[in-house]
């Protein structure tokens, strides 16, 4: 039987954006995306996702797997024959692990204050962030990718946060350049040679103009 692969998503999501590189990476295109209202959830992401009630969700052959990392990770043992994202090797499987953990925990709040947040809380949320991308490149050093040679697991996890550079440099007045230069020479160089990537990722101007009107939406006072 063929696999039937459904994606519950928002296109601006960068959680979902991780799944479609994943699936991407795999060779996998044949797969039905449904967009979401999150102002008005429907009853098949309530179904599938119950607990959190939240996009992405993979329902591959009617089961649905959640949380975008473990959704990544159950692409990569699925459809193990194909490019691989997560190393063979515990240890370095462990750490990959380990740092989009790091992404999830330390950097989607602070980026999300600095757009919606004002004063004294959007500036420290500003500090937090800038910090946040300072550790990260750290960790990628003088390395291409996250896990040295080729583009993997962390790779994946951060790639999507691209897309919110100019919407954390608009609304933090910073520039990303000026702070993390080799993060910002890796998120090109993915960009430039990981098909996956520059297909999964939207048009920066459909992006902050969405993030814009998104703002409005959630604080029209501002
Ligand atoms: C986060 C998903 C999430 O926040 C993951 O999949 O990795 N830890 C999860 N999804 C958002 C859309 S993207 O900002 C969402 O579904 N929001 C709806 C809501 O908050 O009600």
């Amino acid at each position: 039987m063929a696999d039937e692969l459904v994606l519950l998503n928002v296109w601006p999501s960068p959680f979902g954006m991780r799944v479609r590189i994943a699936l991407a990476e795999k060779g996998i295109h044949g797969y039905v995306t449904k967009e979401q209202d999150l102002f008005n959830k429907g009853a098949l992401l309530l179904e599938m996702n119950p607990v959190h009630k939240l996009v992405p969700v993979l329902i591959h052959n009617g089961r649905p797997v959640c949380e975008s990392l473990l959704i990544v990770q159950y692409i990569d043992e699925v459809w193990r024959n194909g490019y691989p994202l997560l190393h063979s090797d515990p240890s370095r499987s462990a750490k990959a692990r380990f740092w989009a953990d790091y992404i999830d925990k330390k950097l989607y709040g602070p980026g999300r204050q600095v757009w919606l947040a004002t004063g004294e809380a959007q500036a420290a949320a500003k500090e937090e962030l800038i910090g946040c991308f300072k550790v990260l490149e750290a960790e990628l050093g003088e390395k291409p990718y996250f896990g040295g040679d080729s583009f993997g697991f962390v790779d994946v996890a951060l790639i999507p946060f691209y897309s919110w550079f100019s919407v954390y440099e608009h609304f933090g007045n910073f520039s990303m350049v000026a702070e993390c230069p080799k993060l910002v020479s890796w998120a090109h160089r993915c960009t430039n040679e990981r098909d996956s990537v520059s297909k999964c990722l939207p048009d920066q101007h459909k992006f902050f103009d969405f993030i814009l009107e998104l703002r409005e939406k959630l604080m029209p006072s501002q």
